[in-house]
């Protein structure tokens, strides 16, 4: 017999639940007296959408806005999705403050330095256990319920102690750091208690796995951690009642869906016209990133200057094309990384430009999909080059839109896709010098070898796609090695997750 548990409603039936800081759903309030629910589409949502479909699945997490007021209802095929409220104090504090201006720069290598604050770090726990709650009403009894990212490291054991009957499974998709960066953290005690709520805990790649269990062993002495490798999972955490399994399963694009989208008709011929638009014989660059401090622009912007600078490029034959998408304005670093970044857009255009030629074409702006698989297919060099990045989308999104093998990919070392993209041509962002060389090799690239090394990084990503990624993830947390057969053909394992 199903006891009622605080927070539970006669409505709390789903199989399998997502908890994510957002919901792939926004409010449009352009109409302010009719605001209407768009869909923001993303990996995560078409990996987890079929699988949403045909278990009884739902999705909690922030809508969005701050408005406080009544949302407008649902569209029909969105009935899944389950807003959780903030309040304007918890925006600031609760994901501006303690999850972006605290846990991001700490996790990524502090290239900023990270801020301490008591009253973030109060919001932090009180809207986790707010997302507890909500996962806890709407999970059926046994249900599995998947939390995303460093929003919500307290969600596990919030939850656990609410529903101690449901399967629950954690994916970190940042980097997760060294132990002697994480213990700067006040609060590092209460962040690893609430990871070890879950029963799997996925990071992006082995070092991040390695990192944790490190960790573990020094913060809870008491408790056995093994490392085990098997397949995903590298090591196992003993507790008293239980034990949590650590592994590492890199996140990838949906490359199908991408791929049928680069050979559409309307994005071949835009492309087509974003090569005549910018110059026939000119060689293109390209940046996709958010405006984000860890994504290293503003070295690549240098990079590129060198090159001009030395003659190696000029405004005639190259043109560097780079999307800065607008991500978390209100944060100081994001405002002193924008102003530099354009700052130095100037400074190039304004040294090595002529009238109708400059060579950085910036747009501080959010493109559609289409937009972008026509950019990337435009694109002779995909520039990644993070200084520290969990995985990057964008490199694996490039190779998927390129069935055609053309373009190259120069990718940073610090990208967690590095490890698997190996035929790109990787480069160390902090180093100028090689910077420069990298750039310039990828330029002058030899035609043969670049449709070589492209044909051997698609192999992979369509091998390795986003459906592999959620069904190896799904198939360890009820049980399995992790070892799921990939490619297009192996998509739903439906069975391996029930
Ligand atoms: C975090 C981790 C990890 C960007 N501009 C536009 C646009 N985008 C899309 C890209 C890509 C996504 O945003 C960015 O993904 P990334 O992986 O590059 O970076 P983060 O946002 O930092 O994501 C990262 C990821 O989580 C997943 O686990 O890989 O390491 O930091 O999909 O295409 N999309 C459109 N217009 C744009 O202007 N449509």
């Amino acid at each position: 017999m199903d006891t009622p548990r605080p927070g539970r409603t006669a409505a709390s039936d789903a199989d399998f639940v997502v908890v994510a800081n957002r919901l792939p759903l926004h409010l449009d309030t352009t109409d302010l007296d009719a605001p209407r629910w768009r869909r923001s589409p993303g990996g995560l949502v078409s990996a987890l959408e079929p699988i949403l479909r045909t278990r009884r699945g739902a999705w909690a997490g922030w809508a969005g806005t701050v408005t406080g007021g009544a949302h407008p209802a649902l569209p029909d095929q969105d009935t899944r999705m389950h807003p959780v409220p903030l309040t304007e104090d918890e925006y600031r504090d609760y994901y501006e403050g303690f999850s972006n201006a605290t846990l991001w720069p700490l996790f990524h290598d502090a290239v900023v330095p990270p801020d301490f604050d008591q009253s973030w770090w109060h919001s932090y726990l009180g809207v986790n256990q707010r997302f507890a709650q909500h996962a806890a009403a709407l999970a059926g009894p046994g249900a599995t319920v998947w939390v995303q990212d460093y929003q919500l490291m307290l969600v596990p054991a919030m939850l656990r102690a609410l529903r101690p009957d449901v399967r629950i499974g954690f994916f970190l998709h940042i980097p997760f750091p060294p132990p002697e960066l994480f213990l700067q953290l006040p609060w590092r005690s209460q962040i690893v208690d609430g990871l070890l709520g879950a029963d799997l805990i996925g990071f992006q790649l082995p070092g991040g796995a390695e990192n944790f269990l490190q960790l573990v062993r020094r913060l809870r002495r008491g408790e056995d951690v093994s490392r085990a490798p098997h397949a995903s999972v590298l090591g196992r955490v003993l507790l008293r009642d239980r034990e949590v399994r650590v592994g590492a399963f890199p996140i990838s694009v949906d490359a199908a869906g991408l791929e049928d989208l680069a050979r559409s008709e309307p994005v071949r011929e835009r492309t087509r016209q974003i090569r005549r638009q910018l110059g026939e014989r000119r060689r293109i660059m390209l940046g996709v990133d958010r405006l984000d401090y860890t994504k290293g622009i503003d070295q690549r912007l240098r990079a590129f200057e060198g090159l001009l600078a030395a003659g190696r490029a000029t405004a005639q034959d190259t043109v560097l094309v780079q999307i800065a998408t607008p991500s978390r304005e209100r944060i100081g670093h994001y405002r002193r990384q924008r102003a530099r970044i354009e700052a130095r857009v100037g400074q190039i255009n304004g040294a090595f430009g002529q009238v109708g030629q400059v060579p950085v074409h910036y747009l501080h702006t959010t493109v559609d999909r289409s937009e972008l698989a026509a950019l990337y297919g435009a694109a002779d060099v995909m520039l990644v080059t993070p200084l520290r990045d969990g995985m990057n989308l964008v490199a694996k999104e490039f190779v998927a839109a390129r069935p055609d093998l053309g373009g190259s990919l120069v990718l940073s070392e610090f990208a967690g896709a590095a490890q698997e993209l190996t035929r790109a041509l990787l480069v160390n962002p902090h180093h100028p010098v090689e910077f420069q060389d990298v750039m310039a090799a990828a330029l002058g690239q030899d035609e043969t070898e670049g449709r070589r090394r492209m044909r051997d990084l698609r192999h992979h990503v369509r091998e390795r796609d986003v459906h592999h990624w959620a069904h190896s993830f799904l198939a360890v947390l009820h049980g399995g090695s992790g070892s799921v057969p990939s490619g297009p053909g192996a998509t739903p394992q439906t069975a391996d997750v029930a």
